[in-house]
C-alpha cells in the first residue's frame, strides 16, 4: 500500500490504528456470537463515557459551572464534585439506549439505577465509580473512572441488586479504568491479560497501546499516604520504618487512585490503603474500586490483599463495602503481609 505521495504506507501504523477497543475485545473472545458483541458493545460504551468527560475535563476550566462542589453529600458522606455527578449521569446516558445492562451501581449512587427495558435481555450490571480522585479535578491533576462488568444472576425482585452481595470478585466478566492524564488511556482485562488503548482525538478512537502488561515481581516504589501513619495498626507502621530505614524504595502518592495503580502496575511496587481509626475497613470500596483493580492487576501478575485475604475472594456484605487494600506486585505485597502475620504471631504470643 502507497500514500498519495506514493510512499508505502507503514502497515503497522495502518493495523495499529485499526486495532479499535470494540476489535481487541472480539479477537480476546475468539467469538462472534452474542455474549461477544454484547461485551463489545458494552466496553465501547464505556469507551464513549470516557471520551465525553475526558472531552470536558480538557475544557473544565473554560466551563462556568463544571468545576467544585454541588453541596450536595453523598451516600459515602463525602461532599460531591461538579464532575462526579456530570461523570456519573454521563455513564447512565450511554447505556440508557444501549440495550446491554441493566442496572448500573456507582459511588455516587446509594442504590442501583435500574434501565428496565433492559433487564431480560442484557442481564448486565456495571459497577463504576465514575471520577475516582475527584479532589485532583479542581487543580487539573490525573483522576480515573474505574469499571467492572457483572453478570446479573437471579431476577432481583426486590431491586436491592442482592445477588452482587453473593459473587466474589472473580466472577468479574471485564474490569478496568480509564485513565484521564496527559493522555487519556483506557487500561482493561476479560480475564485474558491487561491490556492498554490510548485516545487518539484525531481519530476519536482508542487506539491499541500495550498488550498482555506484566508487572514486575519487585518494585521500587511504595505508595500510601502516611498522613495516616498515627492512624495505622501496628503491622503497617512495622512496614513504613523498614522502608523508611532500608535502600531502594521510594515514596510516590497522588491521592487518586487509578493514576497510583496504573503507576504501580507500570512500574511495579505497592499500594496500601489500610484500615485507620476513622475508617477501620479502609477507605475503598470493594465492588467498584478494589475488585476491579485488584482483577486487572491479577491478571498482570500482580496481588491484591485485605492484609489477610485476595480482594477477589471477597463478597461484599453491602453495596458500598469498605475494605483495606495492599496492591501491587506479588513481592511487596507479601513482604507488607508479612509484616501483619509476624505482628499477630507476637500478640498471640503475648509480645505485645
Ligand atoms: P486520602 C479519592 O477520594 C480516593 O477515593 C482515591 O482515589 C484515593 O486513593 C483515596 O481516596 C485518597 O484518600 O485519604 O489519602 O485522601
Amino acid at each position: 500500500m502507497t500514500d498519495s505521495n506514493n510512499f508505502p504506507i507503514p502497515e503497522q501504523s495502518l493495523d495499529r490504528d485499526c486495532t479499535t477497543l470494540s476489535r481487541h475485545v472480539l479477537q480476546q473472545l475468539h467469538s462472534f456470537d452474542a455474549d461477544a458483541q454484547d461485551l463489545s458493545a458494552i466496553m465501547n460504551r464505556i469507551a464513549l463515557a470516557g471520551k465525553l468527560i475526558s472531552r470536558r475535563l480538557s475544557r473544565a476550566e473554560l466551563m462556568a459551572n463544571t468545576l467544585g462542589f454541588t453541596g450536595e453529600t453523598n451516600v459515602q458522606g463525602e461532599s460531591v464534585k461538579k464532575m462526579d455527578i456530570f461523570a456519573n449521569e454521563v455513564f447512565i446516558s450511554v447505556f440508557k439506549q444501549s440495550g446491554l445492562v441493566c442496572r448500573l451501581a456507582s459511588e455516587e449512587m446509594e442504590k442501583p439505577y435500574y434501565i428496565p427495558e433492559n433487564c431480560p435481555i442484557g442481564r448486565y450490571t456495571l459497577l463504576y465509580d465514575p471520577i475516582d480522585g475527584s479532589s485532583n479535578v479542581d487543580i487539573n491533576l490525573s483522576v480515573g473512572s474505574i469499571f467492572s462488568i457483572r453478570q446479573q444472576s437471579g431476577d432481583d425482585l426486590t431491586g436491592e441488586a442482592t445477588d452482587l452481595l453473593t459473587q466474589n470478585g472473580r466472577q468479574q466478566l471485564a474490569a478496568g479504568y480509564i485513565l484521564y492524564g496527559p493522555s487519556t488511556m483506557l487500561v482493561y482485562s476479560l480475564g485474558q491479560g491487561v491490556h492498554s488503548f490510548i485516545l487518539d482525538p484525531s481519530l476519536g478512537e482508542f487506539i491499541l497501546a500495550q498488550e498482555n502488561i506484566q508487572m514486575p515481581d519487585h518494585g521500587q516504589i511504595y505508595s500510601t499516604n502516611e498522613g495516616n501513619f498515627w492512624q495505622w495498626d501496628e503491622a503497617i507502621r512495622d512496614y513504613a520504618r523498614y522502608v523508611h530505614r532500608h535502600e531502594g524504595y521510594t515514596a510516590r502518592y497522588s491521592g487518586a487512585l487509578v493514576g497510583d495503580i496504573h503507576r504501580i502496575l507500570m512500574q511495579g511496587g505497592v499500594f496500601l490503603y489500610p484500615g485507620t481509626i476513622k475508617n477501620p475497613e479502609g477507605k475503598l470500596r470493594l465492588l467498584y474500586e478494589t475488585a476491579p483493580l485488584a482483577f486487572l492487576i491479577e491478571q498482570a501478575g500482580g496481588r491484591a490483599s485485605d492484609g489477610h485475604t485476595d480482594i477477589l475472594d471477597l463478597v461484599a456484605g453491602k453495596l458500598h463495602q469498605r475494605n483495606p487494600l495492599i496492591i501491587g506486585s506479588k513481592e511487596d505485597v507479601q513482604l507488607v503481609k508479612s509484616f501483619i502475620a509476624d505482628r499477630e504471631k507476637r500478640e498471640r504470643d503475648g509480645e505485645g
